[in-house]
């Protein structure tokens, strides 16, 4: 059913022409550096949003994480566009869009986004700028993550295997290969030599010969040439924008729960998606930073594994994986899906320092009669925790205690004014922003770039 308020063809209606007025002054008054972050596990629906705020920014840039991200985006004809390693600024013809130092890169699979992206119109030349400092990853970073992931047996991660871990380790460990590096080839084959000798003394089942460094190294030598227009000190570049009063928005990829130094430890990714990782991985300086906004779903769901405490198992998880079509962008793994959890929220939002949320997929709980709020936890002791623990035997045990709240029980999807929507859902908004501290500025009720709601 649509709820009585809803209107029939929102971006016909004068109501939502005012309400979009409304929303461009807000995301016009964003900060001159902005950042989109994850706030739960992942693909909350970063990706949209920085879509849709890229058409008041020069700059989109990515700091941290690889081709581990999946961005899924829509344009106005509803075509679907998922972006890996691209940055999600790239739809909107007027934007330049940043690959920093903190990501690594696999140039094969850049170069294969680049061309679908060609194929759709989207031409990338003299759009995208590469860090000359961001680390390459290769290949076999990829069968690598593969192999420690089937050596961990059943404690495996159930990472995205796109090589992520193993580069940030080369890139650790001193030994990894750069962008910058690809200008000397005369040097690039003993390097290389050196990352894949060590990777097969290490497992038995990698497989390397002559033949495969010598045609790596062609395929570099020619990925070389190809990559060098899009090759730039983006330091440099990065802080003449913001010198120049110029507006850059910071695209994080993941999320503060899969930070490597603030997430569920070792069930995390190998970077920092945290407001930290915006400086580290551009090169910008914390004093610059204005605008965080932390990308929520109304409920929660994560990929791969590790503590989850909110999660829903059985039939409740899967009725929110198909109403949410909760499957992985990048390896179309199910989500797993539970409850909004305020206590991982809080302290995502301590982290992060948040100016304000986005609350994105409220649409997908109109089913439900009643909803859950995880908003404290305890130990099986019974004594209350005070914050996001960081002992996984802790999250594990532990009793999550909930608030239930009334759901609304029709569609909102085309609602476009806060107030239109039903009071049970406004109760929810609120009930979130009270108890996290943060305001909620967005509502997503749909994927598409016109279902977002301006409060
Ligand atoms: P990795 O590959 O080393 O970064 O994996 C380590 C953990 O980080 C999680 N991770 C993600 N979680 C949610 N979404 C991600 N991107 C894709 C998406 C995931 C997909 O958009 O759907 O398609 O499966 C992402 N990338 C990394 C990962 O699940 C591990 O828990
Ligand atoms: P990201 O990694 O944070 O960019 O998120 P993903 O793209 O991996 O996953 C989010 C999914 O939800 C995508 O398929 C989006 O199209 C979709 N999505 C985003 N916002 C909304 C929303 O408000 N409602 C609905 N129904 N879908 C949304
Ligand atoms: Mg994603």
């Amino acid at each position: 059913t649509l709820c009585s308020k809803a209107v029939s063809s929102p971006s016909a209606s004068v109501e939502a022409d005012e309400q979009r007025g409304d929303s461009v002054d807000r995301i016009g008054a964003l900060s001159q550096v902005s950042g989109v972050l994850g706030s739960q596990w992942g693909d909350e629906g970063k990706g949209k949003l920085v879509d849709i705020l890229a058409r008041h920014f020069d700059v989109v840039a990515r700091c941290q994480g690889g081709a581990n991200a999946g961005h899924t985006i829509y344009n106005d004809k509803g075509e679907k566009f998922a972006l890996h390693l691209v940055p999600s600024g790239i739809l909107n013809e007027e934007t330049l869009c940043v690959i920093g130092n903190g990501v690594v890169v696999h140039l094969p699979g850049f170069f294969k986004e680049i061309e679908g992206l060609d194929s759709k119109g989207i031409s990338c030349e003299g759009r995208i700028l590469v860090s000359d400092r961001a680390h390459l990853l290769f290949d076999f970073h990829q069968v690598v993550d593969g192999l420690r992931e089937s050596e961990l047996a059943s404690s495996f991660i159930g990472t995205t295997k796109r090589g992520i871990g193993p580069c940030y380790s080369s890139k650790a460990i001193r030994n990894g290969i750069r962008v910058g590096d690809l200008r000397h080839m005369d040097t690039f084959k003993d390097k290389l030599d050196v990352l894949l000798s060590d990777a097969a003394s290490r497992f038995k089942g990698f497989d390397y010969g002559p033949d495969m460094l010598r045609e790596e190294v062609e395929k570099y030598k020619r990925f070389a040439e190809r990559l060098e227009p899009y090759i730039a000190d983006t330091v440099y570049v990065m802080n003449d924008y913001i010198a120049q009063k110029k507006k850059i928005l910071v695209e994080g990829g993941q999320a503060t729960m899969l930070d490597i130094d603030f997430g569920t430890y070792p069930f995390v990714t190998s970077s920092n998606p945290s407001a930290g990782g915006i400086c580290t991985g551009l090169g910008i300086a914390p004093r610059v930073l204005g605008d965080l906004i932390g990308v929520v779903k109304a409920y929660t769901t994560r990929v791969g594994s590790g503590p989850f405490p909110t999660e829903i198992l059985g039939k409740g998880g899967d009725l929110l994986r198909f109403a949410g079509k909760e499957f992985g962008t990048t390896t179309g793994r199910p989500r797993r899906c539970g409850w909004l959890d305020i206590v991982a929220l809080k302290y995502c939002s301590q982290i992060n320092g948040f100016s304000s949320l986005n609350l994105t997929k409220l649409d997908v709980l109109s089913e439900l009669s009643k909803i859950q709020l995880g908003v404290s936890y305890r130990r099986i002791d019974g004594t209350p925790i005070k914050s996001f623990p960081a002992d996984l035997r802790v999250l594990e045990q532990l009793k999550v205690e909930y608030e239930v709240l009334p759901g609304w029980k029709c569609d909102i999807s085309s609602i476009r004014n806060y107030a239109d929507l039903p009071v049970a859902a406004r109760r929810y908004v609120e009930r979130i922003e009270e108890l996290v501290g943060v305001p909620v500025h967005y509502i997503g009720v749909g994927p598409g770039r016109d279902a977002l709601i301006s409060k």
